[in-house]
Formats: C-alpha cells, sequence, structure tokens
C-alpha cells in the first residue's frame, strides 16, 4: 500500500503510546490499530472503558508477526503524570492530533514532554473527515509547536468537501479510501500533480538536512530514488529527529494501515531504545513500573532487559501473574521478553516509577517528577469511623499516583488532598468509593488567617479571689504592643524592685505566649510584643496558676482593644502561559486581588511568558480551573507563600 520495502530482520517486541488532547480520538485509534492487527476489542469493554478516560489502558498485538504493546493515555492535562510515565516506558509517542489549524489546543505541551524524554514521536492527524480549512494550514500550524522538523507522509484527496483519500507523497501512488480499513489505488487526481511534487520535494529537503549525501543529490539535482528516502525516514523517524505526519479518520478506519505500516518500518528497535537510556544488553531482567494501579495489586512494567517470567522476586517483591492485554481482557503468561509492556500481579510494595533489577552506572531511566499540585480539597471520611481506614486509603492512593499529595495541616486541622484539578481529585474520591468503600465529603481548604493588632495599650489585670481558705492573687501590668511583620513574638520583663518575684516571670511569659493562639477573631496572633512593667503580689495567695490566669486575662482584654486586624497569607504565584495569552493571565490575577509584579520570557519554553505575581492564598482555590478555560487548557502555575498582609476589607 505504502510500498514500503519489507523490513530485514523480525524485530522483538515494541511499544507505543497514543497520547493528544482529551476527544481527539486516542481511544477510537487505540481500538481501530488493534482491529486492524486482528486483536479487536471485546464490545462490552469498550463501552465500558470510554467512559473511564482517567486510566492508561493497556492492548497487545502483533501485525506481521511483529509483537506490539499499545498504552493509550488519558488525554487531559490533569493526568499529564500518568502520560509522562507511559512516554517514560514505550520507544515511540503518536501524538493524535485534531485535524483543523487552531483546534491542536494540548499539542504544544505534549511536545515539550516528547522533546524532554527526546522520545521519537509521530502525529497522527485525526478526524481527517472533518477538516476544514487546508491541511497545509494545519501542517503550517502543528510545525510552529514543534522543535523538529515534520515530514508529511500523505497528503489528502478531497472530492467535493469531503477527503475520499491520500497520496502518499514517497511512492507519489494514490489511494481511495474503501470500506473495513482498505484502500484502492487510483489514479492521482489532476490537480494534486503539483501539490504532490512539492510535498516530495519537501520531504526529500527535510530528510537532506539531515544527511549529507543526501543533500548533494539535491544540490547535484539528483532525484534520489524511494528506497534511499524510506531508508532516511526510518534512521531520521527511530532517532527523533524528524516526525512523520500520518492522516487518517479513526472512527471510519482509514489511514490505520498505512499507520501500522509506518510503525512497523521507523518505531525504533526496543533495544535501540534501552541502548539510548544506557541499559546494556544482558539476561538478567531488568523492569521499570511505570503506573501501579488497584491498591498496588497491580503494576504496569516495561520489561527493558532480559526474560521476565513469573515468580521472579526483586529484593523480596515476587512477581505474582504476568498478563498480557488481547483483545481487551487480561491473559496471563509464563514470561515476558524485553521491549514488552506487561501488567505484574501483587507486587507488593512496589511504587510507580520503581526499577526493578539492577540498573548499572551508565544507565538512566527518567521517570517523571511529580509536577507541584494546583489544586486541593479538604477531605473527612463521612463516616468517622473510617478515618483510619482513610489515612491507609490515602497512603496507597499516593503511591499510585504521586502527582496526588496528602498533607495534614496542623493550623486548620484539616487533611488536605493535593492534585493537578478537579478531575484528577475526583477520580481519586472515585477511587476511594469504588476500591475502598469509603464515602467522602470534600470543602473548599481553609485558609491559615492569623492576626495581629495596630496599636499599643497598657493593660492592667487582676486576679483577686478569696474565697474561704486558701486564695489567688495575682497582678500584672501589661504593654502590649505590635511589631514589625515577621517579627514574630517577644516577652520582655522589665519589673524592678521584685513587683512580680522573679519565680513568677516565667509563668507570665509562658502565659503570654499561650494568648497568642487565639485572638479576638479566633486566629492565632502574630507579630507581636508584650512587656511586663509592673505587678504586686501576696506572700500566701500568689501561685504561678494565678499569675497565669492573670496574665492571660489581661492579654486576651488587651487585644481586643490594640486594634485587632486579621492578617492573609500571600503568595508568589508563577503562572506560565503561551504568550498570547499573558495578558489574559494578568487580567485573571489582578482580578484576583493580585499585584502584578511583571513578565517575562519563560526560560527554556519559546513562545511562553511566565507572568509573577502576589496573590491572596483566599483567591487561589479555583485559579487553576479559570487560567486553563482562558488559556485552551495550556495554562499552570506554580505557588509558594510569601508574607502575611493585612486583610483588608474582610471580616473574619
Ligand atoms: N468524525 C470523527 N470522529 C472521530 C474520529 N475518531 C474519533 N472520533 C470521535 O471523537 C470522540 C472522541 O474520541 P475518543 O477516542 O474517545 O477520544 P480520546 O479522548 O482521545 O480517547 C468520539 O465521539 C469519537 O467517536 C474520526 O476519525 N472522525
Ligand atoms: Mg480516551
Amino acid at each position: 500500500m505504502t510500498g514500503s520495502p519489507a523490513k530485514a530482520a523480525v524485530a522483538g517486541p515494541r511499544s507505543v503510546a497514543l497520547i493528544g488532547a482529551y476527544g481527539s480520538g486516542k481511544s477510537t485509534l487505540f481500538e481501530a490499530l488493534m482491529a486492524a492487527a486482528g486483536a479487536p476489542l471485546k464490545r462490552q469493554s469498550d463501552i465500558r472503558k470510554r467512559v473511564v478516560t482517567t486510566e492508561l489502558r493497556l492492548g497487545h498485538c502483533s501485525f506481521l508477526a511483529d509483537r506490539w504493546s499499545i498504552l493509550d493515555c488519558p488525554g487531559s492535562v490533569e493526568f499529564a503524570y500518568e502520560m509522562e510515565g507511559a512516554l517514560a516506558a514505550v520507544d515511540l509517542a503518536i501524538v493524535v492530533s485534531e485535524p483543523t489549524a487552531g483546534r491542536a489546543s494540548s499539542v504544544p505541551l505534549l511536545l515539550k514532554a516528547l522533546e524532554e524524554y527526546r522520545l521519537p514521536h509521530l502525529i497522527f492527524v485525526n478526524k481527517i473527515d472533518t477538516l476544514a480549512g487546508s491541511f497545509d494550514d494545519t501542517l503550517a500550524a502543528l510545525q510552529a509547536y514543534s522543535k523538529y522538523p515534520l515530514a508529511a507522509r500523505q497528503l489528502p484527496i478531497r472530492e467535493a468537501d469531503a477527503v475520499t483519500g491520500y497520496i502518499d507523497v514517497v511512492s507519489g501512488r494514490a489511494y481511495r479510501y474503501g470500506a473495513n480499513q482498505g484502500a484502492e489505488p487510483i489514479e492521482i487526481p489532476a490537480q494534486l500533480r503539483d501539490p504532490e511534487k512539492q510535498a516530495l520535494d519537501g520531504l526529500a529537503e527535510v530528510l537532506a538536512d539531515q544527511d549529507d549525501a543526501l543533500l548533494e543529490k539535491l544540490i547535484e539535482e539528483v532525484a534520489p530514488t524511494s528506497a534511499e528516502l524510506y531508508q532516511q525516514l526510518r534512521k531520521d523517524q527511530a532517532s527523533g529527529t524528524i516526525v512523520e505526519v500520518l492522516l487518517g479518520s479513526a472512527a471510519r478506519g482509514q489511514g490505520i494501515l498505512p499507520l501500522w505500516k509506518t510503525m512497523r518500518h521507523d518505531v525504533p528497535d526496543a533495544a535501540e531504545t534501552a541502548a539510548h537510556r544506557g541499559v546494556g544488553a544482558g539476561e538478567v531482567p531488568l523492569v521499570q513500573i511505570f503506573k501501579t494501579v488497584q491498591a498496588g495489586k497491580l503494576s504496569y512494567g516495561r520489561i527493558w532487559r532480559g526474560v521476565l517470567r513469573d515468580g521472579a522476586t526483586f529484593d523480596g517483591a515476587r512477581v505474582g501473574g504476568i498478563h498480557r492485554y488481547a483483545g481487551g481482557e487480561p491473559v496471563r503468561a509464563p514470561e515476558a521478553d524485553a521491549g514488552e509492556l506487561v501488567a505484574l500481579g501483587r507486587l507488593d510494595g512496589v511504587a510507580t516509577g520503581a526499577i526493578l533489577g539492577i540498573l548499572g552506572a551508565a544507565g538512566s531511566l527518567p521517570f517523571p517528577a511529580p509536577l507541584p499540585p494546583v489544586f486541593a480539597l479538604a477531605i473527612t471520611a463521612k463516616d468517622r469511623k473510617d478515618d483510619v481506614k482513610l489515612s491507609g486509603a490515602l497512603h496507597k492512593l499516593v503511591s499510585e499516583d504521586p502527582a496526588l499529595s496528602v498533607e495534614h495541616v496542623a493550623e486548620t486541622a484539616e487533611t488536605i488532598l493535593s492534585g493537578q484539578g478537579e478531575i484528577h481529585l475526583n477520580a481519586a474520591l472515585e477511587r476511594l468509593a469504588t476500591t475502598y468503600n469509603l464515602q467522602i465529603a470534600t470543602a473548599a481548604p481553609k485558609i491559615a488567617f492569623k492576626e495581629t493588632i495596630k496599636r499599643r495599650v497598657q493593660q492592667h489585670s487582676r486576679l483577686k479571689r478569696q474565697t474561704g481558705g486558701h486564695g489567688q492573687f495575682a497582678d500584672v501590668k501589661l504593654e502590649i504592643e505590635p511589631r514589625g511583620r515577621g517579627e514574630g513574638f517577644l516577652f520582655t520583663d522589665k519589673v524592678v524592685g521584685g513587683a512580680v518575684p522573679r519565680q513568677y516571670i516565667p509563668a507570665v511569659r509562658e502565659a503570654a505566649e499561650e494568648a497568642m493562639q487565639k485572638g479576638p477573631f479566633g486566629y492565632p496572633v502574630v507579630d507581636v510584643g508584650v512587656t511586663l512593667v509592673d505587678g504586686t503580689f501576696h506572700a500566701v495567695d500568689s501561685s504561678d496558676m494565678a499569675f497565669r490566669t492573670a496574665t492571660r486575662l489581661g492579654i486576651g482584654e488587651g487585644l481586643a482593644k490594640a486594634e485587632p486586624v486579621l492578617l492573609e497569607p500571600i503568595e508568589h504565584v508563577t503562572a506560565s502561559v503561551p504568550n498570547i495569552f499573558t495578558a489574559a493571565a494578568q487580567r485573571l490575577l489582578t482580578g484576583r486581588r493580585g499585584q502584578i509584579l511583571g513578565y517575562a520570557e519563560r526560560p527554556g519554553w519559546p513562545g511562553w511568558d511566565d507572568v509573577e505575581a502576589l496573590v491572596p492564598a483566599a483567591e487561589l482555590h479555583d485559579f487553576i480551573i479559570e487560567l486553563r478555560s482562558d488559556t485552551m487548557g495550556l495554562g499552570h502555575y506554580r505557588r509558594r507563600f510569601d508574607h502575611l498582609a493585612e486583610a483588608r476589607g474582610m471580616t473574619p
């Protein structure tokens, strides 16, 4: 069909990941690829899995005797960590793109992730049946995002407004899409002769940039042979220096066989990928776990080296079952070969990202570092009896998915679950419900407000209880005053002549400090100085206890008179957006009481800006939702505590 030469030797198992924006058609393509390879998914599991777009899906099949592991990745940016884990494990990524320029929204972020892994990738322009506008515009838009040159392998043939077939650029042959994934050869439509020639010249030029011999031929105006072009395509695609672009319709089964053939020829061998990462050849198995599910009952791993046998042990963890997924259903296997992705059963205590076996000094199997969380919820078990169970379940959840984090915040007495967005956290809560049978109540996290005072006051406090026998007496004169922001609490003793005997001073100091735990508004009080200036005592009735009580009451009254104010945490926010959205990001931040500090080009991210601002924490709870919705889903941000500031116009 594409007229490629037969592949020299039968390769070992290889793997690809399908990545792309939510709804671009990855799952449909996954099913189409499996079907074309004679391993159609069972209808039932199709329907079930369609709904769950938040989980990786693994499938196995053979195409022309080559064995393949295919990963269908979730599309939402909120599951980017899961997708990046998949990228760490495969030989090549297939970026599934919308067909129309301007709708390729998450492509830039994906290409960035691929660049970071230096992972070879090709682009499948899907939904070609809905192409509006020119395909050249689509290519130009994709090229604008890509660091590497695109090599268009196909051109669409249009009749009336519909795409009815394609031209294979290298062979110059035209095909009309038929039923059942087939395509019949046709004459090249006359109006496409010139575009075809231009496309071929363009392809040859892209390849010549990578190869001197080819370049010389072009300069001497000698046309390279198809065989030369195929060979160079294979070399450049497998090494990731070019990005081949194919097109089709996953839903209609169009363009699937050409994609398979390109994969067959141009996806690097698993051994090449391993060598690239510094994993030497050998017999001793080396496995990388790129995802764990079901509380560690199942771990997805890539076999980087050797043959993995069921029952093998690694540091005490024993492989309890090896599974492949033909037709979407798990099939148990006695062993798995290097280059395969398989699911491993019951690897106790093995977390996402773990390496089983000995990598050796030269190797580096990079695994994504979890992204800083951008969305958080305070969570509680609806049934208090489940509290202990909840903390155990959260621990497992985080070890499965390190992009989640759990923290107990003492100040607000809340358990905070944070992650990459609302959908990500909802998926986690869903798992708590289904896997652990835990019903969870959620709320926006409380803000850790503080208080301070603005005025200096003198406060006299006298405790005198002489009921019956042993009474209580203490008398203190306190000066309570504001200190500079961040200077903290300070106690000073200025008592002279033993007006308050030495032995009671520590009790006064401790009580003063304790009184700062809760101010007039109910929040911790910061940056206040307390001076004990004078006092009196009673030889029999005074005690530590009496001085404590007098001090506590005095400070309570004094703070209320000292113009108490609420302090709110202000965060330093860095929002990263493509620069067409820089103004939008600034507007959003300003709208959230933010003070813009400025913006600058984002280092290493051409076309992106970092916008810096100081923003009250109280305004940031759902910031990521708005930021994404105003930046085509591309914007993200980091935050760190900066300082406390008076919360003007806020009543506690
Ligand atoms: N017209 C058209 N629709 C498609 C094509 N491929 C997928 N779709 C539809 O696009 C929607 C999203 O597809 P899905 O595979 O779930 O996308 P994913 O989120 O990337 O996995 C579904 O309604 C599909 O039927 C295609 O080639 N043409
Ligand atoms: Mg999907």
